[in-house]
């Protein structure tokens, strides 16, 4: 490890003690762009760093809420506002058991830089709780949002912080969270993205982060004259990203053949088609039903329970061309990232936030594999949220079609932006090139804007 990584580093876990999660996506930024500032010590007079580090403002605060059995539940929730440079603080919020300071912070520091790429006037957060809404009634999760909201509203804004979903935050909380907010300001405002399109919601922001994936993907394959045509691939979970991955995957003629959930995995290896997916939407997002169910319907398709005692996930084990992790932090550790590369795997198109772990990140790096880290490939779903943002200033609606067609841009600019400061001889190094491009433009805007 360089020195000046190492010093950092010791600075920032002694100040920021148990908070592992964000130790590791700073270590990750670091150590793309503190090779980066030794070339352009300006970024080192002003502090730039050890700015970025500390959020501009983190909130905690307590979510009391009644169950259907009319016991009094307590929460933890948390909004997370890292910084506000280029933009109001925009980020999704996240409802899961895992959830805590350091999940956010790792989610919020990357947020701020992914924003970036997009090229859009957007800062970084991120919040959410540990409330678990699998297996609440919708009552239940309304009454969450409610008291989650008469909270939060008051540091959220349209030009403040603008939050998102993300896992266990879908459409239905967006509404919960907004239509309070609504009530509470009296004020009917962009606050919220991935609202329905009924109310102010943006086409294609459901389908943003799954497509603009497979969108990097493509832009990737394309530097080696290919394209997703025929190409095997493995994608994880099976929530809003995952779905929306496979579907862009189907009408690209590739193969998808495989999802799952944490209970376990199906693997279909005569490909999943458009009415097995649609088979799966219904069952995730209206049954709320687990992915096992897969094979009762489809029975040549084989399910694999998790087995907590392996090494590894047997998801990553089968015989591919590219992958697409759409699950969850750490997903694919050494061994994984290695039987990857093994099965064949020579592209990896991030679709969740950090799926990789450091030893992961290393090995496709060593096989210099086409690695697209979450920051570039997931940045379709806030580039579509900025895009909605845009649209609810105007107070008008674009077509599907134009939506669309921006995100596929952005995609691409987003990837000539990773070629540009990432390119080694033949080789883009994406980890990089994303971290570098969106360090410069935020780093600039807060030299721009003096010691705030
Ligand atoms: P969803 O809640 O729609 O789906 C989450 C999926 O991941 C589910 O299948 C869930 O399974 C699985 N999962 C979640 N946590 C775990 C875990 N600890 N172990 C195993 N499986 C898990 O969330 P999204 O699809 O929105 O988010 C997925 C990923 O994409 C996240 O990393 C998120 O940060 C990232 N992302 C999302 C964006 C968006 O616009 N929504 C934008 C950019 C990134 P189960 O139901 O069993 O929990
Ligand atoms: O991680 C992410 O980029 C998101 N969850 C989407 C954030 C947003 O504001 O749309």
């Amino acid at each position: 490890m360089n020195s000046e990584v190492m010093n950092f580093m010791n600075t920032l876990k002694a100040h920021n003690p148990n908070e592992p999660e964000f130790h590791q996506a700073v270590y990750e930024f670091i150590s793309s762009v503190m090779p980066f500032i030794e070339k352009n010590p300006q970024y080192r007079k002003y502090k730039i760093l050890e700015r970025m580090v500390e959020p501009e403002r983190v909130i905690i605060f307590r979510i009391p809420w009644v169950d259907d059995q009319g016991e009094i539940q307590v929460n933890r929730g948390f909004r997370v506002e890292v910084n506000s440079a280029i933009g109001p603080f925009k980020g999704g919020l996240r409802l899961h058991p895992s959830v805590n300071l350091s999940v956010l912070k790792f989610l919020g520091f990357e947020q701020v830089y992914k924003n970036a790429l997009t090229g859009l006037p957007m800062g970084g957060g991120k919040g959410g709780s540990d409330f678990d809404p699998k297996g609440k009634s919708d009552n239940e999760v309304m009454r969450f949002c409610q008291s989650f909201m008469l909270e939060l509203f008051r540091y959220i804004g349209p030009n403040t912080d603008i939050p998102a979903g993300d896992i266990g935050f879908g459409a239905r909380e967006v509404g919960y969270c907004f239509g309070m907010y609504k009530k509470i300001m009296n004020e009917f405002t962009g606050v919220f993205t991935g609202k329905s399109t009924d109310w102010g919601g943006s086409f294609i922001r459901p389908e943003a982060t799954g497509y603009g994936s497979v969108y990097f993907a493509q832009e990737m394959l394309k530097t080696r004259s290919e394209n997703l045509d025929k190409k095997i691939c493995l994608v994880s979970a099976s929530g809003n990203v995952a779905q929306y991955t496979v579907e862009k995957l189907i009408q690209l003629g590739a193969k998808p053949v495989t999802f799952s959930d944490s209970d376990g995995y199906i693997y279909d290896e005569s490909g999943i088609n458009k009415e097995k997916l649609d088979f799966v939407m219904h069952l995730k997002n209206v049954c709320r039903g687990r992915i096992k169910e897969y094979t009762e319907k489809f029975r040549d398709a084989i399910y694999t329970p998790v087995d907590k005692t392996l090494d590894h996930n047997p998801l990553w084990n089968h015989k591919a061309d590219c992958a697409f992790p759409c699950a969850t932090q750490n997903e694919i550790n050494k061994k994984d990232a290695l039987n990857l590369l093994q099965n064949g795997v020579y592209l990896v198109s991030e679709g969740a936030n950090m799926p990789t772990t450091p030893e992961g990140v290393h090995q496709f790096l060593a096989a210099k594999i086409l690695y697209g880290p979450g920051k570039a490939a997931n940045a379709g779903g806030v580039a579509v949220s900025g895009l909605e943002m845009s649209q609810n200033s105007q107070r008008l609606s674009w077509e599907r079609a134009e939506v669309d067609r921006r995100l596929h841009q952005i995609m691409q600019k987003i990837h000539n932006q990773c070629v540009k400061y990432g390119k080694e001889g033949n080789f883009t190094h994406y980890v990089n090139g994303a971290n570098i491009a969106g360090f410069v433009r935020v780093a600039n805007a807060m030299i721009d804007q003096g010691i705030v």
